[in-house]
């Protein structure tokens, strides 16, 4: 079953895109795999409400394992199965913080492994230049992706005004790679992140 690997900084969205794009294709209850950085394996059922009160948070580095999940994607008059992975936020540099260098490279080990590559930047976050705005990793990750294949970068939380300014700005120092704009919290972009997935499966 092919992997899709869904990462970038702390606090762009991901774990709301995960739950909210989950919930976009069909899932009504989520079956999680935590898995951390020792390969500890924790398999929790939570209702969607539940997942997102518990998982999702204004506070960066909320997410330290890895977060897997199945999901379908109807194809004719059958269906596509593919692993979806949420992930710690990566950041510059080696942090301090044990527990997030341990996190960062269990996200990078998934990475290897995934055929899939989900880039997530907070679009208003560049645009008013703040602490998530665009850099060092930002770069590595699109040089890595691109030279992969099947590699995207998700312009997220276009739903504010800033983040329109700052879609500008990823296509502008992206020009070779497929930007698309989203909002975890609006399901803007959603059909065709779908539409991503399905024609690399
Ligand atoms: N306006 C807006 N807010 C968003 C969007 N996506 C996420 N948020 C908010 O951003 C904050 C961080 O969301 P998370 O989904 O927890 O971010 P994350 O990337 O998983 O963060 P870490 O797990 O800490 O790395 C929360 O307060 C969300 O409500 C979006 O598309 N638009
Ligand atoms: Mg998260």
């Amino acid at each position: 079953m092919k992997c899709c690997i869904l990462l970038g900084k702390p606090n762009v969205g991901k774990t709301s895109f995960f739950l909210n794009f989950a919930e976009y294709l069909g899932i009504t209850k989520c079956i999680l795999e935590f898995i951390d950085y020792q390969g500890m394996k924790t398999v929790k059922n939570y209702s969607l409400s539940m997942a997102k009160s518990h998982l999702i948070s204004p506070s960066p580095f909320h997410t330290r394992d890895i977060c897997k999940l199945t999901l379908y994607i109807p194809i004719y008059k059958g269906h596509s199965e593919f692993l979806l992975y949420d992930t710690g936020g990566l950041i510059d540099g080696i942090s301090k913080d044990e527990g997030i260098r341990k996190s960062m490279a269990e996200t990078l080990k998934y990475l290897y492994d995934s055929q899939i590559i989900l880039h997530m930047i907070d679009a208003s976050s560049i645009y008013k230049n703040q602490i998530n705005t665009l850099s060092e990793i930002d770069y590595q990750l699109n040089q890595y992706g691109r030279s992969r294949g099947c590699y995207c970068i998700l312009a997220n939380k276009v739903d504010l005004k800033e983040g329109v300014g700052g879609l500008e700005l990823l296509k502008k120092e992206f020009k070779d790679t497929y930007v698309i704009p989203t909002s975890s919290i609006k399901r803007i972009g959603f059909k065709e992140v779908k539409k991503f997935v399905s024609r690399n499966l």
